[in-house]
């Protein structure tokens, strides 16, 4: 084997690495930061995806997700918790909060309105 071999085959692995990672890798998940009003906040960034994807909140504690939707992407147009019954239009370039309180524990996947983007809210027992 010469050099370029060799590149070309460790190249090909790593590739197919990122490519597993992205599908199944275990995402790192993001604690929601409650606020002085009792409030668990975080901000959404949406843009081909979301970010962060993996948000934990706890239980019986209301939360909101500020979705800023940093694109004009149809795909994402629209956010949907239906665990939750809710869905929301994300305009462009703007910050649209999505407030609830979660009364069930477990993990609860959203996604955009086609059912493409996902993320995934996890609500732990307080
Ligand atoms: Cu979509």
């Amino acid at each position: 084997m010469d050099t370029t071999e060799i590149v070309v085959i460790v190249g090909g692995v790593a590739l197919i690495a990122l490519v597993l990672w992205f599908f199944f890798g275990e995402r790192e998940s993001v604690a929601a930061v409650v606020t002085d009003e009792g409030v668990q906040e975080i901000k959404v960034t949406v843009k081909g995806g979301y970010s962060p994807d993996v948000i934990v909140v706890k239980k019986n504690v209301p939360v909101r997700l500020d979705f800023y939707r940093d694109e004009t992407s149809s795909c994402s147009e629209q956010v949907i918790f239906g665990d939750f019954g809710i869905a929301r239009d994300l305009p462009a370039f703007k910050t649209t909060p999505i407030e609830f309180t979660p009364d069930k524990s477990g993990e609860f996947t959203w996604t955009c309105g086609m059912n493409m983007l996902r993320g995934k809210l996890i609500v732990q027992e307080s």
